[in-house]
């Protein structure tokens, strides 16, 4: 089984961790790129010092290459673009935009690119932008997610560009994996399955919730804001939805949800925050540590792959 993005990042499994807002701290990104994935800091809406300090720490837990996932609606995203090039980070992955303005930068620093892209459109940009490689993430996805489902995603990408394309949305174990491999992906990202990790230092309540969850239980906020969001349904999204059905303003609806995040992750409110996931999280029974994650998604990926059944 070869994937190409073990070769082009340096690692030894063709496993990528999500950069989750608030979740995808230093702890997560070292224990996964100690495990031998890519770990990622998920710089979402921090300051770009807040990141510099993110990134040191990572340094300080690991010599294996890590990565940090730049979030462009965060108003700091220019400033953190350049503490990556300071810091002589080796990947950078983008979210919620197109990173064309500082692909030259990077490439000149020899920073490996991988925007996140919803649609065939926006890889073929990238691509032609410089983009290393692209992970193309359904919408089964947790978070901020396009409209299209990873099944019909992933090989569309697949065809359109030449570069390496990264499954993402609905992947959770070594199943998704192979099925990823399948539709021609070069490896996978993964996000809500680590956010259950033990080195992941979400609020336990966040963390039972997951694994409390069943198939049906996300729901998607934001469709009339034009930023879907996908999370477990609780009190908060009920009122969201219920607001958004009335035709609120987008004023309305943010007050709502600002801060919300950081309320579910760090104070453990699952009641009132956001508790985003994916639609996997029903497949979650467990906190279990990066590495045997990893080890467990390789050994059922291969025994897929070379005909066995599981
Ligand atoms: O970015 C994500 N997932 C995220 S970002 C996030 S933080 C946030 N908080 C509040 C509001 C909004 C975001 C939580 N989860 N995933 C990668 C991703 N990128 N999914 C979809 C896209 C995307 C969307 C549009 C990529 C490119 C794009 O192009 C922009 C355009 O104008 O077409």
């Amino acid at each position: 089984m070869k994937f190409a993005i073990t070769d082009l990042l340096g690692i030894e499994y063709p496993i990528i961790q999500g950069g989750m807002a608030w979740v995808a701290e230093h702890n997560l990104a070292a224990a996964v790129s100690n495990a031998g994935g890519l770990g990622l800091i998920g710089a979402a809406s921090a300051p770009a010092e807040i990141v510099r300090e993110e990134i040191k720490k990572c340094k300080e837990l690991t010599d294996k290459p890590f990565g940090v996932n730049i979030m462009l609606l965060n108003p700091n995203a220019d400033e953190v673009a350049k503490v990556v090039v300071e810091e002589g980070v080796k990947v950078v992955t983008t979210g919620a935009g197109s990173p064309a303005k500082y692909m030259d930068m990077w490439k000149e620093a020899g920073v490996k690119v991988i925007p996140v892209v919803a649609s065939v459109g926006m890889a073929k940009l990238m691509e032609r932008a410089g983009a290393d490689a692209v992970v193309a993430e359904g919408m089964e996805s947790g978070g901020h997610i396009g409209s299209t489902t990873t099944l019909a995603l992933v090989p569309q990408v697949v065809d359109a560009v030449n570069i390496p394309v990264i499954a993402a949305g609905g992947i959770a174990d070594g199943r998704g994996m192979a099925a990823a491999y399948m539709l021609g992906a070069q490896g996978v990202q993964i996000g809500t399955r680590f956010v259950v990790a033990t080195e992941s230092i979400v609020h336990e309540n966040y963390k039972n919730q997951l694994i409390r969850a069943k198939d049906i239980d996300s729901t998607v906020t934001g469709m009339s804001t034009g930023h879907p969001i996908r999370s477990i349904r609780n009190k908060m999204t009920k009122e969201y939805l219920k607001l958004e059905k009335e035709g609120a303003d987008f004023m309305e609806l943010e007050k709502l949800t600002l801060g919300s995040l950081r309320r579910a992750v760090i104070d453990g409110d699952v009641v009132n925050g956001t508790v985003m996931a994916g639609q996997i999280a029903g497949m979650i029974k467990e906190e279990m540590p990066c590495k045997d994650i990893i080890q467990e998604i390789m050994r059922d990926a291969t025994a897929l792959l070379d005909g066995k059944r599981l």
